[in-house]
């Protein structure tokens, strides 16, 4: 096992996340503090998509015969289907899947929804669990086989430029939503052979984990035609003809929570941003002897104060000693902890101390601005958290020039490497071949550069990186 893997496994286990125990290989147990972040997370997300998204939730299962009817679809997936053959004793007429994502669940249901161009665009979401037998090594969080935080989006538009921007919206959103949780990415196009099966073209998000490989954190893709012509999703145009309709599809898992305790992560434990943490602020009162009472009533007013303001806040007044609680909180990733006592009571002042950074430091208690000075360090804690998540990414970006030297920044550093390319599949091929790793996708047009491999004209920046 990884240093980094070690780490993270231990932390799921000590910070409660996830309990990996359970009896299925790949399927494991949210514990309630891996259950408030997942949560937070989702009302982030689910915030910025109900501004122009419908949630939905469908079933479950999916019939036999509407998985097959898209071809490439259900080529992609064949291996990594569940079924379901038995009701009871009694062996079931058409065997039901259950579903590796909604597809071929919701798109039948499309076809019965959309009649006029009045009705598009349509977009809709739901965050459900889907199952994939995944023969690659499972991992918590990050190759799973049950995904049981799957946010899908489905869009159907009345042509392809809406479509089009369709993807570039979601871009917007996905980017939007790992910026608040300051998780760094880039977003590339996938090569055609790596692309989601049925799509026209898949755009991935992939940021980089602290063992150097990269991690697909979500995926957008324009489905063009295909899937309409296949369910047969028509509408009717002013014109009066039936056409078929352009859709989109874009997906998350609990892959943004493995990546939020990787990259924040240090060898404390967790390091939260306060938008997803289950307690944003700790008090722990500092007590001695003599006026203990008073710290503590101190603090319950203090707590109760932070807490209408709307702060997630807590009180540790375990009978503890001071030091235990310190390093659990740190290694749960508590964001902020205030330590209170009589003298600091006496002289209006607190130590605070900042998970961010580790810092301890006295500052004023000022019953005016308490509120306001809290807010102000969890958004400097945010906002650092976030960009040294990213200074981290981009030093980790190297170009090479030769598929030789690709290989050895590879070996000696890991991480992602770009290079000029020419686009050529075989070509793509004979690349990956060498260096042994994937093409992550490519990126901006390439203007004079050449081809690392064949040294044919190159048509982008394109990026290799070991991946998960
Ligand atoms: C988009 C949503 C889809 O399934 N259909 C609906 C499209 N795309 S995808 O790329 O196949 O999956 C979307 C994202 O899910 C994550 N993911 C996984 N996470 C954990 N364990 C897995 N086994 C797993 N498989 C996929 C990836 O982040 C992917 O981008
Ligand atoms: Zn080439």
């Amino acid at each position: 096992m990884s240093e980094f893997s070690e780490w993270f496994h231990n932390i799921l286990e000590e910070a409660e996340i996830i309990d990996t125990r359970y009896p299925i290989k790949g399927m494991h147990v949210w514990q309630p503090q891996g259950f408030k972040i997942r949560k937070h997370a989702l009302q982030l997300l689910r915030e910025i998509l109900d501004e122009d998204h419908e949630e939905v939730l469908f079933p479950l299962l999916i019939p036999e015969d509407e998985l097959a009817k898209e071809a490439i679809h259900v080529k992609g997936f064949e291996e990594e289907v569940y079924w379901v053959t038995h009701g009871g004793l009694t062996p079931l007429n058409k065997k039901l899947a259950l579903r590796p994502t909604s597809e071929t669940a919701m798109y039948p249901m499309f076809a019965l929804w959309v009649r006029s161009h009045s009705d598009l665009p349509m977009r809709f979401y739901q965050v459900v669990n889907t199952f994939r037998y995944e023969t690659k090594h499972t991992r918590p969080l990050i190759r799973v086989r049950e995904i049981t935080t799957f946010k899908e989006a489905h869009t159907i538009h009345a042509n392809s430029e809406e479509a089009e921007k369709q993807v570039e919206r979601a871009i917007e959103i996905y980017s939007n939503f790992f910026d608040q949780l300051g998780i760094p990415y880039m977003v590339t196009r996938r090569p055609d052979w790596d692309k989601f099966p049925g799509a026209d073209y898949t755009m991935a998000f992939d940021t980089l984990m602290p063992d150097g490989k990269t991690l697909q954190i979500g995926t957008v893709h324009n489905l063009g035609q295909t899937f309409a012509r296949t369910f047969d999703i028509t509408f009717e145009t002013s014109e009066g003809e039936h056409e078929y309709v352009y859709q989109t599809c874009y997906g998350l898992s609990d892959r943004v929570i493995a990546s939020l305790i990787g990259i924040h992560g240090d060898p404390s434990g967790l390091s939260l941003p306060p938008s997803v943490a289950p307690y944003q602020v700790v008090i722990v009162p500092v007590l001695f002897k003599k006026g203990a009472q008073d710290v503590l009533d101190f603090c319950q007013e203090l707590k109760d104060k932070i807490q209408k303001a709307g702060l997630r806040v807590h009180l540790d007044d375990r009978d503890l000693r001071a030091g235990k609680k310190y390093y659990e909180w740190e290694m749960r990733g508590v964001p902020l902890r205030l330590e209170i006592g009589p003298r600091d009571i006496e002289n209006e002042k607190m130590v605070i101390l900042r998970r961010d950074t580790l810092n301890k430091e006295t500052i004023d208690y000022q019953e005016e601005t308490l509120i306001n000075d809290l807010n102000n360090i969890l958004n400097e804690i945010k906002e650092n958290l976030k960009n040294k998540a990213w200074n981290k990414f981009q030093d980790n970006i190297r170009p090479a020039e030769s598929l030789e030297e690709a290989g050895n920044i590879l070996k000696d550093k890991k991480g992602i490497i770009s290079f000029q390319w020419c686009g050529d599949e075989s070509c793509g091929k004979a690349i990956e071949e060498y260096v042994k790793v994937d093409i992550l996708g490519v990126g901006e047009e390439s203007l004079d550069g050449k081809c690392i491999n064949c040294g044919a004209p190159a048509k982008n920046l394109a990026f290799l990186a070991k991946t998960y």
